[in-house]
């Protein structure tokens, strides 16, 4: 059904491939809405509890395809993110399960800021990160000013953004912009290692995590606090929370299925 991605279940895990490897998997309409559509899946989807993105060939992705746009004309920028983009970063926070990405190589421009916007980033040791926008005299977008200086920091980030220079997995590993490197020849195997991992701890739980934390990056501490209290009434309830504290009385190890 997807043209521009490929999508695959198992084991917990929906391993999502940006496939346009000649064009380094650079965005399309078609790329933007289908990733849009997938992680909507994956998010009804009560057999997926971690996603895994990741790109086909040598590059995880060179953000939008100047192919595309590079025809003369008038280009409306603010109606193409609007449109096209808004949606699909919006859709990486909006669904509740851990989102892995597992850069292979270079990730550029927007696709950047969609590795940015996952919630951990692994790195092939070939892996490298270009806030390319400045290059071609456009400014950091889909999320690329709002994940960036949270992430690394303002001072790191205006540096990226402002020279648009390469910035390698050791680097980003060294400034907290990655959370893991790997060795080239086993990433896609210690990838979907970790992703399956996540796949069996309590998916709900990680999903309030993950809303909570986002949330209280833009609350006062006494809204947090009031969200955290409302976070835990539900994650209190899942069958996952009883699991855990009767595998611990137990001394065994829990089994959680994500309810
Ligand atoms: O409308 C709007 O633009 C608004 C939305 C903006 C969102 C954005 O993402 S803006 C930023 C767009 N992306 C870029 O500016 C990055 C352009 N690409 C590069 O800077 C470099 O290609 C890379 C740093 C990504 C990789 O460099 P390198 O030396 O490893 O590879 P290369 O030789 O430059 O590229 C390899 C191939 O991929 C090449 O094709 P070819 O010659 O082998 O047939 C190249 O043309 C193609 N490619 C790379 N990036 C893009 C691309 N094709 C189309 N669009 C791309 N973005």
């Amino acid at each position: 059904m997807y043209e521009t991605i490929l999508c695959e279940v198992s084991e917990g895990v929906a391993v999502v491939t940006l496939n346009r490897p000649d064009k380094f998997n650079a965005f399309t309409e078609r790329m933007n809405k289908e990733i849009t559509d997938a992680l909507k899946q994956a998010q009804k989807d009560e057999s997926v509890r971690c996603i895994l993105l990741t790109g086909a060939g040598r590059a995880f992705n060179a953000g939008q395809d100047l192919g595309d746009v590079a025809g003369g004309g008038e280009v409306d920028f603010g109606g193409f993110l609007r449109d096209r983009y808004n949606p699909m970063i919006l859709q990486f926070q909006k669904t509740e399960k851990p989102i892995v990405a597992a850069v292979n190589g270079v990730a550029a421009g927007a696709g950047m800021s969609v590795a940015l916007a996952c919630d951990i980033r692994l790195a092939s040791e070939k892996a490298s990160f270009v806030n390319a926008f400045v290059n071609i005299g456009l400014v950091p977008d889909s999320g690329g000013c709002y994940f960036l200086p949270r992430i690394v920091g303002l001072g790191k980030a205006l540096e990226l953004a402002m020279t648009g220079e390469k910035v390698s997995a050791a680097e980003a590993l060294r400034i907290g912009m990655v959370n893991q490197v790997y060795p080239a020849d086993t990433f896609q195997e210690e990838a979907l290692a970790y992703a399956r991992k996540l796949a069996t701890l309590p998916t709900r739980a990680i999903g309030l995590i993950k809303r909570t934390m986002n949330k209280g990056l833009d609350m006062s501490l006494e809204e947090t606090l009031n969200y955290e209290a409302y976070a835990q009434g539900i994650a209190g309830s899942t069958e996952d929370h009883k699991e855990g504290v009767t595998a611990f009385m137990e001394k065994r190890a829990p089994r959680f299925t994500g309810r």
